[in-house]
């Protein structure tokens, strides 16, 4: 058995079962290890090594057990960065294993040698090292994936090629200067102290409108969530990476927040006394309470991410679910049926019927919000969602009721384009069962997407449930960026950093074997669905999108109108269009004062 045998099987060990990777001769010796291993241990090839991470990333979002990528040296591995970052960011732990020269070569400028320790001693530094020696395998391998789950992290192993060719030492010798280590982790139970839950409970049950903001981090403690916003007569909003934690059918659950947020999750904030923060960095304060507004508690399992977006007055370090569950008995009920429920479920009900009136505004000539809109209640039992950065992001965050049993994720800290597609992927690989949608829009299509689904005509025939769709939303543009320069900047859209060509992408799909189906009537988008939903094959749904439907902010604020009144007034290319949308979308207001002061004047 060889170096590379030996890591493969403990790997298995671990209960790995894919590795996304790229090949290369920097990790040749891997391969061919692959090629022997009898542990069912799959390589699953993607078309760029980034992919490869986001799938690792993905993998262990959908899974909560660690996502595994490699890499060959040099270039390989610089390619894996951004999709490490990604995962690293959002608390996913991915192992990243990396080929290096040779021992003999190393410090000499050799072909593709580059310093991967340093290259990647921030995004996996909580772990990286490099194998120098057969007897370090085992522990190197124990140590980044246990760190990688303790920590929910990136670490990285680098093995120079000779070394994968030596032979194995599956147990070093009971001598001075080896290292023994042990498969298996399992995670604490990691509960705040008694008094700090009691001065907790004191805020909370002083408080008469409370609001919570749950995100990833409450992953597994649904009922919970539940139990507590019950007790305490509480709304619930959701960060965007939180967004499947919850289910938004409840009459209290307010939905997303933030800048893709909900009117109703913004009211929640702003009218709330008291704010219970539970596994959420979401970072945008202006969406949060005033300071002082509200009295704070905040849960978080990283005694690093409390207390850093709102002034709490009690932070408690602990894992949400048992956290909760050791608050609930503290908690004094606030029976049905409160002014401030009443409050939420009409406010929830009157941002529904917005939500419909939005969709159902005429565009050119097909407004995304209407094919989510028509998406959302077909969506089926159990699906994955995966959105990409994007205008895509607005409308999964808003306009997608998610019930129970579903899965959903996007790049949530880095907000990186491309993940869409290759976490759809690691979703399939993940869970084969179970149908996937990724929401992409045509600049992360052309960046990446489109490669990546040749990895998804490779693959699909291997998934029990064939299938994944890819709803591109076809709008020329890199419509977020260029609606954040006018709604932000006040800048009109630039053209030559914004418009992206056109690409036939449905037709694109038919040709590497994929269904492909093109919308742009808007009596077309249901069937579309029922159509793509009852393929016996992956699909890519290209919706030809209007990308002068503005994703508006839940509460637009004034210098934000303002801003988008000066656009207006300097000419954007596409004036006409934006004008209209606005006026259906968004003010009325806003829109009388472009017609007061008409372009030039
Ligand atoms: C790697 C990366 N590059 C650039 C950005 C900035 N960015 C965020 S969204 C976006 C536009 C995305 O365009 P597209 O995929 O066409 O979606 P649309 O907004 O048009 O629906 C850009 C350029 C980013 N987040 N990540
Ligand atoms: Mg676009």
């Amino acid at each position: 058995m060889k170096v590379s045998d030996h890591l493969l099987k403990r790997l298995s060990a671990w209960d790995v079962h894919h590795v996304y990777g790229y090949p290369g001769d920097g990790i040749n010796g891997l391969l061919g290890a692959f090629q022997r291993n009898d542990h069912g241990l799959k390589f699953v090839q993607t078309r760029h090594e980034e992919m490869a991470a986001f799938m690792a990333c993905g993998h262990a979002k959908f899974t909560d057990h660690v996502g595994v990528c490699m890499a060959t040296s040099g270039p390989g591995a610089i390619h894996l960065l951004n999709g490490l970052y990604d995962a690293k960011m959002d608390h996913a732990p991915v192992v990243a294993i990396v080929g290096q020269a040779a021992r003999s070569a190393i410090g000499g400028d050799y072909q593709q040698e580059v310093d991967l320790a340093n290259l990647f001693k921030d995004v996996a530094h909580e772990y990286v090292h490099t194998c120098m020696t057969p007897e370090s395998v085992r522990h190197l391998v124990d140590r980044a994936m246990r760190i990688a789950l303790a920590e929910r992290t990136v670490t990285c192993l680098i093995f120079p090629k000779d070394v994968q060719e030596m032979t194995a030492v599956e147990s070093p010798p009971h001598a001075h200067d080896t290292v023994h280590t042990s498969i298996a982790y399992a995670r604490p139970r990691v509960v705040p102290s008694e008094d700090s839950l009691d001065r907790a409970a004191a805020v909370l049950n002083a408080g008469e409108r409370v609001a919570m903001l749950v995100g990833n981090g409450a992953r597994g403690a649904t009922d919970e969530v539940i139990a507590v916003a019950d007790v305490l007569g509480a709304g619930v909003a959701k960060a965007l990476l939180g967004r499947a934690v919850i289910p938004d059918d409840l009459p209290f659950v307010t939905g997303s927040i933030g800048l893709l947020g909900t009117k109703p999750s913004w009211d929640l904030m702003s009218d709330c006394d008291t704010l219970l923060m539970v596994g959420s960095s979401f970072p945008y304060a202006e969406f949060l309470p005033k300071e002082g507004a509200a009295r704070g508690v905040q849960i978080d399992i990283d005694g690093r991410m409390v207390g850093m977006r709102y002034p709490m007055e009690v932070n408690l370090v602990g894992d949400a679910r048992e956290t909760l569950l050791a608050l609930l008995p503290r908690l004094h009920p606030r029976g049905p049926n409160t002014a401030w429920l009443r409050k939420i479920a009409e406010g929830k009900a009157s941002w529904a019927k917005l939500m419909t009136e939005r969709a159902h505004v005429a565009a050119k000539p097909l407004n995304p919000q209407l094919v989510f809109h028509e998406l959302s209640p077909r969506l089926p039992d159990r699906c994955v969602l995966t959105s990409d950065s994007g205008s895509s992001a607005n409308w999964f965050a808003r306009d997608l009721t998610i019930r129970r049993g579903m899965l959903a994720s996007l790049s949530g800290s880095l907000a990186t384009m491309g993940p869409g597609v290759p976490y759809a992927i690691a979703a399939k690989f993940a869970h084969p069962d179970r149908p996937v949608i990724a929401l992409v829009g045509d600049g992360a299509m052309q960046m990446n997407g489109n490669a990546e689904l040749l990895t998804i005509a490779k693959y699909w025939e291997q998934w029990s449930d064939p299938r994944l769709i890819v709803l591109v939303l076809n709008n020329r543009d890199l419509n977020q960026v260029t609606w954040e320069m006018r709604a932000m900047e006040g800048d009109p859209k630039y053209e030559a950093s914004q418009d992206l060509p056109d690409f036939p992408y449905a037709r694109y799909a038919e040709l590497i074997g994929l269904v492909g189906i093109r919308v742009e009537r808007p009596d077309e988008v249901a069937q579309a669905w029922e159509q793509a939903l009852a393929a016996r094959k992956p699909v890519v749904l290209e919706a030809v999108v209007d990308p002068d439907v503005p994703p508006l902010p839940p509460h637009i604020t004034l210098k934000q109108a303002r801003a988008f009144g000066m656009t207006v007034l300097r000419g954007d290319p596409d004036e006409g269009g934006i004008i209209k949308q606005a006026i259906q979308h968004m003010f009325p207001a806003l829109a009388e004062e472009a017609e007061l002061r008409p372009k030039g004047s």
